[in-house]
């Protein structure tokens, strides 16, 4: 930004500085006008005081021009405040599609994250400079909230549901991550780290880390370990649609209604599977509530979606794909009783 800021945090991605402008207009106002009418109250009191006993003010009545010009100000700058609010709002709240994508699990009280490549890691997050990430975030227990001030981005962590974040840092270096959301006892130790690194590092990172099975092989295993692959066949032979190309596609449901499959909606399909009947099938499907923790959700999710094609964010960090074929990096057994 054009200038330093002491009061502010370190801006280490792409929206600090559009964020810190935005605030520093906003306090800039206020503060303008705090003092203006503070100053003035002061003022008028001690000039206009009454000074002698039967003294009254000539009473005014109306003055339109003045009327008009403390309505259209304001009104004016407030509008300023909300387009601009609103345009940085937008750009927070739509990950481009060649966002990376990393899924995020909060914990009383830990974070989990899992790349799509397989890696793992606990209160720790490697990412690429100069390269959009994007959080898919969800919750294991409460609602938590994901909150990485360098980049000044926040996002809840909400139970049953998958939120987004995105930032594009523009910095190597160390973050801090907090939980922004009491969740108990220890929420003030629910802390973590953002770890930005060079390209090439990154690489060296994802390469040398344990060598996992990408996201969506672990989630094969499970959509065979769990039966899911018993109903849902590539072809139509199955009781269940096939999965194949249902990411991103234009699900018609029983009733007529349809609805784009995104993520939320995977989701709501395997841990409610009632809410939402696919057109043509019986409302046969088990729930898989409380069978699947929030970790091998997303891996259920990271399949389905890699089975339609051209899914964004797989693309971005294919190069430091570990060995295919390693076992699954889920150390829980499901089960499907
Ligand atoms: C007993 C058979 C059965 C099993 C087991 C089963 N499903 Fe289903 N599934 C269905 C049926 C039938 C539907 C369509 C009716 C509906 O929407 O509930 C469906 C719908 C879905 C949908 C929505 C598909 C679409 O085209 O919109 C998804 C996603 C899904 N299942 C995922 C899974 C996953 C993941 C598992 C394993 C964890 C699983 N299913 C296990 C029968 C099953
Ligand atoms: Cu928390």
């Amino acid at each position: 930004m054009w200038f330093k800021n002491p009061f502010v945090p370190e801006q280490a991605s792409e929206f600090a500085s559009s964020v810190d402008t935005f605030y520093f207009f906003m306090v800039s106002v206020s503060a303008f006008f705090a003092i203006l009418v503070v100053t003035l109250v002061a003022v008028f009191a001690i000039r206009y005081r009454r000074r002698h006993e039967h003294e009254a003010g000539t009473p005014v009545h109306g003055a339109l021009a003045l009327e008009l010009t403390w309505t259209l100000i304001p009104l004016g700058i407030a509008m300023v405040m909300f387009f601009w609010g609103a345009s940085i709002f937008f750009a927070m709240s739509k990950p481009p599609s060649n966002a990376m994508e990393i899924y995020v699990v909060g914990k009383r009280w830990m974070w989990k994250f899992q790349h799509m490549t397989g890696q793992r890691e606990i209160n720790e997050l490697h990412v690429p400079v100069g390269q959009p990430v994007k959080l898919l975030v969800g919750s294991e227990d409460v609602i938590h909230s994901v909150y990485i001030p360098a980049f000044r981005v926040k996002m809840d962590a909400v139970p049953g549901r998958t939120t987004t974040l995105w930032f594009t840092p523009t910095k190597t270096g160390r973050y801090h991550l907090f939980c922004a959301e009491y969740c108990g006892q220890k929420h003030s130790g629910m802390r973590g780290t953002v770890v930005v690194l060079e390209p090439a590092e990154f690489q060296a990172w994802l390469a040398g880390g344990p060598a996992t099975g990408s996201m969506a092989d672990a989630g094969q295993k499970l959509f065979n370990d769990l039966a899911c692959a018993t109903c849902h066949r590539d072809d139509a032979s199955g009781r269940g649609p096939s999965l194949k190309d249902v990411f991103g596609s234009t699900v018609t449901l029983a009733g007529g209604a349809t609805v784009t499959a995104d993520d939320a909606y995977l989701r709501e399909s395997i841990v409610n599977p009632q809410a939402k009947i696919v057109e043509g099938y019986a409302p046969l499907m088990p729930t898989f509530q409380g069978l699947v923790t929030e970790e091998q959700l997303n891996q259920l999710i990271a399949y389905i979606k890699a089975q339609a094609g051209g899914t964004p964010g797989t693309a971005a960090p294919a190069t430091g794909t570990p060995a295919p074929g390693a076992p699954a990096a889920s150390g829980t057994q499901p089960s499907t009783e």
